[in-house]
């Protein structure tokens, strides 16, 4: 057992208690379904139920096409309703990504309007006092967070429509004062590979939730509430210890000894891995890139592909539960009476691009998995529409006719979910400031995105431009060597790499750096490429700080 995450009290050993208490609804087998003539259900306001997994890239699953991954009832998920693939989380300005990205869901506000954001005018002020790194005195100088935010946040506001609502997810690295707003809160940090501390906890405690739903409502004890439920999961965020028979499916070990071996049941080395990255990515001793356990900063073949294997094992344990709770909601005569979000809080890189954590704004890290069934929704469908995390609340309040509070800023996309409108916005834009500023910015509109980086006190100003349509994977001119090529097996094409300095598409990198200045200015970005605000003090680190281990 991994010792940073074993607590002989840990909340997550009540898993062996909450599973006597299940064991009588699981042993009552394969339930059945609901009968068709039931048109009370569709009278009835629908339940909700939210699943976020921690650090997920939409590739790792097969309804995304990924080929070496198992995960049977997020299948069944899509199968039911509509995938999303432009789903992407607008970014963040610190190494937590989840954070800034759990603040977001939980707000529907955009990212330079949640606690914690700088406001443009802070940035001035404390750059004309030469103080730019003074964390203190960024603090609380935001006019674009509304005060109370938390009590618009996800939990509150279906509260007071009168819905049953329920928690249970990681601890910490969140928005602690919106989490707080649901009725019920189970949380703990369960990164183990056993089943009392794995993601088989975070399962438990919905089943427990709905168990004792379903006795209440069978005493006729309570009014049968609709509820609002948000399953978050700790994987597959690393540490990825998962358990020992799922690991030995994909060739992996928790821990990798010298005398490990590459064997042919690993998982392949992603088509876009790269030994490390061309350039640094502004963010030095990022806790992510140089601490995760049993990776550190190694890139080798071994590894990475280990490191997949440990991945797939813990999203296969996640697939395991949400399949319990779909069983449960099925038995129960709810499944089709709720609508069912599946997504994570932002992707990962996992040794593409040669990084390791989820601090870039390629589409591995940007983008995030996004399934949503449900009434109403065509069965087995997708959509290429660009939606953000963000624009959840607002969709979740529309499905279940719920007003959306006045402090959201998200968009839903109830429309498109009913098949009438294909998209809800034409741009999408992304930034990462959480090392030297201003960081890197992204901007995507149709086949086109670009990223713009100015790091390290100037010294790496970058611009990338990719043809998604021709090149999904963000290849570069790197992934055109040789030795490479032979590694991974795959030649790229001519346009498989960075255009942003081709004369034929000079025109199109104008257009889209233009657009990227009016999305910040629109967004209320704090900073500016090209208009010195760039930390001028800062040095460069290069070892590990303890500021960056609190990076998740
Ligand atoms: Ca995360």
């Amino acid at each position: 057992m991994n010792k940073m995450n074993f607590k002989p009290f840990s909340p997550c050993a009540s898993w062996a208690l909450s599973f006597l208490i299940l064991v009588p609804s699981i042993l009552s087998g394969k339930a059945h379904k609901e009968s068709p003539n039931s048109s009370a259900t569709h009278l009835k306001r629908p339940n909700i139920l939210f699943i976020l997994t921690d650090d997920q890239a939409p590739f790792s699953l097969s309804a995304y096409g990924n080929t070496e991954s198992t995960t049977p009832n997020i299948d069944r998920l899509a199968k039911r309703g509509m995938r999303f693939d432009a789903a992407y989380q607008m970014g963040a300005f610190q190494g937590a990504v989840c954070t800034a990205s759990r603040h977001m869901i939980m707000s529907g506000r955009t990212v330079w309007h949640i606690p914690g954001a700088r406001s443009r005018q802070s940035v001035i002020d404390q750059m004309a006092a030469g103080n730019p790194r003074d964390g203190k005195r960024w603090k609380n100088v935001n006019p674009n967070v509304p005060k109370g935010l938390e009590k618009n946040t996800m939990g509150a506001v279906f509260n007071r429509a009168g819905y049953a609502t329920m928690r249970t997810c990681k601890r910490g690295n969140s928005y602690s004062a919106a989490n707080k707003q649901f009725t019920i809160v189970k949380e703990a940090s369960c990164r183990g590979g056993e089943k009392e501390n794995g993601s088989d906890w975070h399962g438990d405690q919905v089943l427990g939730f709905l168990s004792e739903r379903e006795r209440q409502a069978n005493k006729g004890v309570v009014a049968n509430k609709p509820f609002m439920i948000y399953f978050g999961l700790s994987h597959p965020h690393d540490p990825r210890n998962a358990h020992p028979e799922i690991l030995a499916k994909y060739g992996a070990v928790n821990q990798l000894s010298e005398t490990s071996m590459l064997n042919a049941q690993l998982p392949k080395l992603p088509i876009n891995y790269l030994p490390q990255h061309p350039f640094p990515h502004g963010h030095p001793g990022l806790r992510d890139e140089v601490a995760v356990q049993g990776v550190r900063s190694k890139r080798d073949e071994l590894t990475i592909r280990n490191e997949k294997g440990r991945e797939y094992a813990c999203i296969e344990s996640i697939d395991t539960q949400i399949g319990r709770v779909m069983d449960k909601l099925e038995s129960m005569g709810e499944l089709d009476n709720t609508y069912i979000i599946f997504t994570s809080d932002h992707g990962i890189a996992i040794g593409r691009h040669g990084l390791m954590g989820k601090q870039s704004l390629y589409e591995h890290s940007w983008r995030v998995p996004y399934i949503v069934a449900g009434p109403g929704i065509a069965a087995n469908s997708a959509s290429t529409g660009n939606i953000y995390l963000l624009d959840t609340l607002a969709t979740i309040c529309d499905l279940a006719g719920i007003e959306v509070p006045s402090t959201n800023e998200g968009i839903s996309f109830k429309p498109v979910l009913e098949g009438k409108q294909d998209s809800i916005r034409d741009v999408l834009y992304g930034c990462y400031c959480g090392g030297t500023k201003p960081g890197m910015r992204s901007v995507r509109k149709g086949d086109w995105k670009l990223i713009r980086y100015e790091t390290l006190d100037g010294k790496v100003k970058e611009t990338q431009l990719f043809n998604l349509r021709e090149n999904p994977n963000e290849l570069l001119i790197e992934h055109h060597a040789t030795e490479l090529v032979r590694l991974i097996g795959n030649q790229p094409t001519a346009m498989q790499r960075n255009l942003a300095d081709d004369q034929a598409f000079a025109e199109k990198r104008k257009e889209m750096e233009a657009l990227l200045r009016r999305e910040m200015k629109r967004l209320d970005d704090p900073y500016r490429f090209d208009e010195g605000y760039i930390n001028r003090q800062s040095k460069p680190k290069q070892k590990n700080t303890r500021r960056n281990k609190k990076a998740e």
